[in-house]
């Protein structure tokens, strides 16, 4: 497998997260991209710096004026009274309540969906280059059928406007957008994060041509909690072109493979053109923050069903967090799709 990566990805590499009225040890840390680069190395996978391929394919996904603002928000941070070495808001604005002030730390709340995603000085280069992994990811699979962008920070909870959930660019979706433009197809996105990939889902929702699916820890107790549910299934031209399976917490193996097997059952009728797979790793039974308990057998058997799909297929790395199963989850992944294919 060739691993697509960006060593600007190390930029960001926040501390702390309030959660729950404490401050807590930030769980995306920089060195998620080193361990699992480290580890795909190790495994004898070919590793790739991604060419910059420039702005172009971001707007084709992202708003103008939330692109506007990741980009220049650290060089006019003495506009925000009081600020630190980070840039965070506190005010969030509402469905009922969401009119464009003009002023910095307003606007941050305009585009920002909780307190995860604080700005610090690199935090645009690496969400630039998280992007130029999955940008050249892309591109890879095309030409050789298959790719793993190592995309860090992750993407699946950012929408076109919002950053949230550890995740400034939809690093999957930007992918999906450039399989579609260089196939003239539709495009698959089959999402196994623990987590459901409300950005992706936002970003598509109303297509036709990009069928988004996720397999999850129900929300209705769990991050995202405000989406992620059976039954979202599009919207106008979109309709039945989104599906949700959330699990019960504590789903192991079985429960996960059976949803995953119904998904792809479902991607083999829409016959894309690509799949793109939103890797998160943090359904493992061993994950600091998940809630399922998958087990290694069972990514590599997640991995060997997907694989046997037969598809144009990229690996995005979404969530996934520091823990000794972290890159051996990988390498078993990587390593049971390269058998399968
Ligand atoms: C990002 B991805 C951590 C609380 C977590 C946000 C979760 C974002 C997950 N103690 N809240 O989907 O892995
Ligand atoms: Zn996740």
């Amino acid at each position: 497998m060739r691993i697509i990566h960006d060593a600007r990805s190390v930029k960001h590499d926040p501390e702390l997260f309030f959660r729950r009225g404490s401050l807590i040890p930030h769980p995306e840390r920089a060195d998620r991209y080193r361990v699992l680069r480290d580890a795909a190395a190790a495994a004898g996978h070919r590793i790739t710096e991604a060419a910059d391929q420039g702005l172009g394919p971001i707007r084709a996904v992202h708003d103008a004026g939330y692109l506007d603002l990741l980009s220049t928000v650290w060089e006019r941070r003495a506009e925000i009274p009081g600020v630190g070495d980070e840039i965070l808001t506190g005010h969030f604005a509402r469905p009922h309540m969401h009119r464009a002030p003009t002023g910095l730390l307003g606007r941050l709340g305009l585009h920002l969906a909780d307190t995860s995603t604080p700005i610090r000085a690199g935090t645009w280069e690496a969400v630039y280059g998280s992007a130029q992994a999955a940008i050249g990811g892309a591109d890879c699979a095309l030409d050789e059928g298959h790719a793993y962008a190592l995309c860090r920070p992750p993407g699946h909870h950012a929408y076109a406007d919002s950053a949230g959930g550890f995740c400034f660019l939809n690093n999957a979706a930007i992918a999906a957008e450039r399989m579609v433009a260089a196939t003239g197809g539709r495009v698959a996105i089959l999402d196994i994060d623990v987590h459901h990939g409300n950005g992706t889902q936002g970003i598509f929702y109303a297509r036709a041509d990009v069928l988004t699916v996720s397999v999850h820890a129900d929300p209705a107790d769990y991050f995202p909690f405000f989406a992620g549910y059976a039954d979202e299934t599009g919207s106008g031209e979109g309709t039945g072109h989104n599906r949700n399976r959330p699990l019960p917490h504590g789903s192991g193996d079985g429960p996960w493979l059976d949803a995953i097997g119904e998904a792809l059952a479902e991607i083999a009728v829409a016959r894309p053109a690509a799949l793109v797979v939103a890797l998160g790793l943090d359904a493992s039974e061993h994950d600091p923050i998940g809630v399922l308990r998958v087990t290694g057998a069972g990514f590599g058997q997640a991995a060997r069903m997907i694989a046997g799909a037969g598809l144009t297929t990229l690996l995005v790395q979404e969530g996934g967090y520091l823990c000794d199963a972290l890159p051996r989850n990988l390498v078993t992944f990587l390593g049971a799709f390269d058998a399968a294919r």
